[in-house]
């Protein structure tokens, strides 16, 4: 199952089977086999038990599987989780990571076995555990078989085996390590912390609010002096200030602290004690509880909209690419033929855009760059290698403009691209003809074409990583991600009724061949990455090179010309006289009609 089809359900359970293990049952191992899958899609109330209800259901253990799936269910519109850890890890040793929480919450658990213990106790207040005390939940023969060490800092403990050790001091002062967490609407008691779970971007400041009260008559304990600190992730050991500036509470009981990320991306958790010593410390007794804060790479501002890729981006066609390196990172400079589809796209969806491709010249590397809501990155012969390349070196070979993944790493609300048909060689006629033509005509024709563009491909497996690991950053700020699909710019076999050209079912197999290895590949990711697919390749059909109507600049499919031109590549020999207009029979780039049905195909997805 995908992470959107866990989504779909109200809770996810992992019940007791009355008292398995250890070790774990299959079950759980199957869920613990997906863990990083379905464990982030929770989302709502989360309850976990590290005991037996359901052989204890006499004894106060049927209620706390009711309230504990009650509580789970309870949040319309989330996913919330009811996970029992059974007897899976009774006298287990102390630190054990648990993998079957490893997607909860940033992951992070160890349990250890507590032997067959039998004094529970009650630190939070929730529905989680509503009318039950101390005394249902204690003297089960066993109560507790497995207490956490350590978790996430938005879950906080619910009940401990108390006195086992004191490895935990609870908000009440009382000691032992938890054997309930839960997250989601629980308040420990007397000392609590809101928010209990909250994330932001880097870089930006966090307020937590303590608050204590009196533990018999529940009313705001003034004149306590509150520590905070950060006791695990990217922030650890940071400084912050408390409001008021004494840290030492009013009448409502009351302390905001505020910290500042230091720019590292992760899971904090904030700690907060009642520094009864007023040591500066949180001692053993003193009591204490935690909260959880994730700091995400979202930028807090970036373009809406980025569009990355090669020269089906660009707008440009083979005619008017004037390759000039030093002024444009299009690679070509000069007025555009058509509209390229990013900015059909644009204007169809509402956000505004430049036309100026001096703008994107002048672009270097700033992140309070762009005021614009498109930024069309896409390159003129770009290769998913090239975009790695400069994305690792954090600038473009070519030029002091962004790296087209760094760039895809800061859109919010959409991108879209693709990139990797021309680190098959799509674009060099030349090995078409030296290489390709002369496969195409062997038996079985097209296998070795495929077999070597499978292998070009398969270099490029770091560097798609790479593209793809980019659009999930810009996944992270809300972006969504569609991948466009290549199309055959050249006419099947009969596409052109009456043509006596030869060479053009050739070519047509050539590309086809390409063009199919590089969206299969696409479609795999795309999928697994449960991004958007865009496939514009019906609407080219009857629109190739040489048809009537044509979607592409090009006018011949005949590869016999291409091949006497002996051309390098698709952009224009310099001063090439013939050469170039050769190169223009065969341009395969999208006009504007084709431009047109690139962004319907998007569009289409996005609706
Ligand atoms: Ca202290």
């Amino acid at each position: 199952m995908t992470p959107s089809q866990f989504a779909n359900y109200r809770a996810i359970i992992l019940g007791d089977p009355t008292c398995l293990g250890p070790p774990t049952t299959s079950d759980v191992d199957a869920a613990a086999a997906n863990a990083r899958t379905w464990g982030p899609v929770i989302n709502g109330n989360i309850v976990i038990v590290g005991t037996d209800p359901v052989y204890h259901a006499g004894q106060g253990g049927d209620t706390v599987t009711r309230r504990g799936i009650d509580f789970a269910i309870d949040q319309v519109g989330k996913t919330g989780a009811y996970i029992t850890l059974s007897c899976y890890y009774h006298d287990t040793a102390p630190n054990t990571p648990v993998p079957l929480l490893d997607g909860i919450g940033g992951g992070g658990f160890t349990v250890t076995g507590v032997g067959c213990y039998n004094d529970a106790h009650i630190v939070a207040e929730s529905p989680a555990l509503a009318g039950l005390s101390d005394s249902d939940i204690s003297n089960w023969s066993c109560s507790v078989h497995e207490a956490l060490q350590s978790w996430p800092g938005g879950l906080v403990p619910l009940a401990i085996a108390r006195d086992f050790d004191s490895s935990f001091t609870a908000s009440d002062g009382t000691q032992g390590p938890p054997y309930i967490l839960a997250g989601g609407n629980i308040r420990s008691f007397p000392l609590s912390l809101t928010p209990l779970d909250d994330s932001a971007p880097i870089g930006g400041s966090h307020t937590v609010t303590a608050q204590i009260l009196d533990g018999v008559t529940r009313a705001p304990l003034p004149n306590a002096r509150l520590g905070f600190r950060v006791t695990d992730g990217p922030n650890l050991g940071v400084t912050g200030a408390c409001l008021p500036l004494s840290c030492i509470t009013g009448s409502n009981g009351e302390i905001a602290w505020t910290y500042t990320s230091n720019g590292t991306a992760g899971s904090d958790t904030i700690q907060t004690f009642y520094d009864q010593n007023g040591n500066g410390f949180a001692d053993v007794g003193e009591p204490q509880t935690s909260a959880g804060m994730q700091w995400t790479t979202a930028p807090s501002s970036g373009p809406k909209y980025v569009a990355f890729g090669d020269s089906i981006t660009t707008g440009q066609s083979v005619a008017t690419c004037e390759e000039n390196l030093a002024v444009s990172p299009w690679r070509c400079s000069g007025p555009l033929p058509g509209t390229p589809y990013p900015d059909q796209v644009a204007a169809a969806l509402g956000y505004t855009y430049s036309d100026d491709q001096s703008f994107y010249s002048q672009f270097f590397p700033s992140p309070g760059f762009p005021s614009v809501d498109l930024d069309r990155v896409g390159i003129w012969g770009e290769k998913v290698a090239d975009a790695e390349r400069a994305y690792l070196a954090g600038s473009d070979q070519e030029g002091p403009w962004k790296p087209q993944f760094a760039a895809v790493e800061q859109a919010q609300e959409l991108v879209t691209g693709e990139l990797g048909i021309d680190d098959l060689r799509f674009s060099d006629p030349g090995i078409w003809v030296g290489r390709y033509l002369k496969d195409q005509l062997q038996p079985f024709g097209g296998s070795r074409v495929r077999d070597h563009a499978r292998e070009l491909l398969a270099q490029q497996a770091g560097a798609l990583d790479q593209m793809f690991e980019s659009i999930a950053v810009a996944r992270a700020n809300g972006a969504r991600a569609v991948i466009v699909l290549v199309y055959n710019p050249l006419p099947p076999p009969g596409g052109i009724p009456g043509n006596l050209d030869k060479s053009c079912p050739d070519a047509y197999n050539i590309a086809q061949t390409l063009v199919g290895v590089i969206n299969e590949e696409l479609t795999t990711r795309t999928n697994t990455a449960r991004l958007l697919l865009a496939d514009p390749r019906p609407a080219f059909t009857g629109h190739e090179i040489g048809t009537g109507d044509p979607y592409v600049y090009g006018t011949s499919c005949s590869l016999v010309k291409a091949a006497a031109s002996f051309i390098p590549s698709w952009v224009p020999f310099i001063g090439g006289g013939g050469f170039n207009e050769v190169k223009q029979a065969f341009d395969p780039h999208p006009n504007s009609e084709g431009s047109a049905v690139i962004a319907d195909s998007i569009l289409e997805v996005l609706r």
